[in-house]
């Protein structure tokens, strides 16, 4: 199909784009595209264009990474039992079992504990890390995605915590025995990690510093970059820089997966061919995801570290068949969602264009659900940031009769469309009418959907 776009090219300095295109032997138009783009030397451009592993930089340049990985190999040394707390998403899902698999490689005694969404929230919280030391025993503990800003819950045991994780420091930093974060460190391409990426260079760095006594190890990184694509795809970090390296290498080695469980699901998806980044994002990543966002992410968990093929089959046939169930889910908190917003639509005055009375509270529990079912697009389409009519902002937190945030449907705007047919609420809602606190219908899906 004819694409309706039409692309214009940045601008790029002539000078450099022929110099460029000359030194590599590249077409004009790529060399032009590669310059405008910020990559003007040879070697900036090789960099992108080969994107070698070989290219990666030195683990240890990740804020705490030698304590870290002297402390695992303590563990490793006196057989203590190692916990991985990963995180119900892909991106947590990979990272945990990315970490048990290289680490019971390495002959660690090593388990996972995966957060149940709903019972035990996000992230490195003090009842769930009880939870997961009551159920463990665990004598060391390695986060993976999660615990950068947990000081609580780090206060609560005086079992050594390991943070690896890639979100924005957002308070007190975790008093734990180590954080490794790249967006605590200086290096700015480091930041774009997924938090998959952070755990894999763990696990170089760990390498590197066991290799130093027994140089034979046979254990191959190159056998976990599948798992490292997955997560860094998933969790839509920009595929530029290191992150580009690792998905690149990790498709080569997802096409050929050694990892039973990706295997299986990516038969049951149908994906035939070799995957590429959309497989990942479109495929595989929404079937990782649908089981931690209905509830328990324990199942992808056992499909990413079983050996078994059965096994496998089966727990990727119940992934497929909770995406769909979260599809129909998505569909149906969609449908009621707009049809709330059009609940309080109404005629603009003496405007050509439509107002809609939003309350705030419509809008923000159905962003919410939507968030929370892992739709990937806003109800920006829906409803323009702005009034056309009073320029008022619908982002106003408090209530206000007169205009309260009043925004005309974007899909109604275009000068080229005719003003739809649109049913108008049978008596026009007024605005005092509208309140923040009457019931949504909304909630009544959310909670039914998902037992909260
Ligand atoms: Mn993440």
């Amino acid at each position: 199909m004819m694409s309706a776009r039409i692309w214009r090219l940045a601008a790029a300095d002539e000078r450099q784009t022929e110099a460029l295109a000359a030194e590599l032997k590249l077409p004009l138009p790529v060399a032009r595209l590669l310059v405008a783009r910020g990559y003007t030397t040879p070697d900036l451009a090789e960099y992108f264009l080969r994107a070698r592993l070989s290219d990666l930089s030195e683990p240890e340049r990740l804020p705490n990474i030698p304590i870290a990985i002297e402390r695992i190999a303590q563990a490793l040394a006196t057989h203590e039992k190692i916990i991985i707390f990963g995180d119900y998403d892909a991106d947590g899902l990979t990272s945990a079992a990315l970490l048990v698999r290289f680490l019971r490689a390495l002959g660690a005694e090593v388990e996972a504990f995966i957060p149940h969404r709903l019972d035990d929230g996000y992230g490195l919280t003090a009842p769930a890390l009880a939870k997961c030391i009551e159920q463990h025993h665990p004598q060391l503990i390695v986060t993976v995605d999660c615990g950068t800003c947990s000081p609580e819950a780090i206060r609560s045991t005086n079992i050594p915590v390991i943070v690896t994780d890639h979100h924005d420091p957002a308070g007190e930093i975790s008093p734990a025995f180590a954080v490794i974060n790249p967006k605590l460190g200086s290096d700015p391409t480091l930041r774009q990690l997924a938090g998959v990426g952070v755990a894999f260079k763990l696990c170089h760095a760990l390498l590197k510093y066991l290799r130093r006594s027994a140089p034979q190890s046979v254990v191959d990184l190159k056998d976990f970059l599948d798992l490292v694509a997955i997560g860094t795809v998933a969790d839509v970090v920009p595929l530029t820089a290191e992150n580009r390296i690792l998905v690149r290498h990790g498709l080569l080695r997802l096409a050929e997966t050694k990892n039973c469980g990706l295997a299986a699901l990516m038969e049951v998806a149908g994906l035939a061919e070799n995957p590429d980044a959309w497989h990942i994002g479109f495929v595989l990543g929404p079937r990782l995801n649908a089981v931690g966002r209905l509830g328990n992410a324990a199942k992808v968990l056992e499909l990413l570290l079983t050996d078994d093929q059965g096994q496998a089959l089966e727990l990727a046939q119940q992934l497929d068949a909770a995406n769909r169930e979260r599809q129909e889910i998505e569909k149906r908190i969609v449908t009621e969602a707009m049809h709330e917003i059009d609940g309080h639509v109404q005629r603009g005055r003496g405007h050509q264009r439509l107002a809609c009375h939003v309350p705030r509270a419509a809008v923000g529990t159905a962003s919410r659900v939507l968030t929370g079912v892992g739709v990937s697009y806003s109800l920006d389409q829906r409803i323009a940031p702005h009034c056309d009519a009073c320029l008022a902002s619908w982002t106003t937190d408090s209530y206000e009769p007169s205009c309260f945030g009043v925004a005309a449907p974007a899909v109604y705007t275009s000068a080229t469309l005719p003003v739809p047919a649109y049913t108008a609420p049978s008596a026009p809602v007024a605005s005092d009418n509208i309140s923040t606190s009457a019931p949504l219908s909304i909630d009544s899906t959310v909670s039914s959907a998902f037992n909260v």
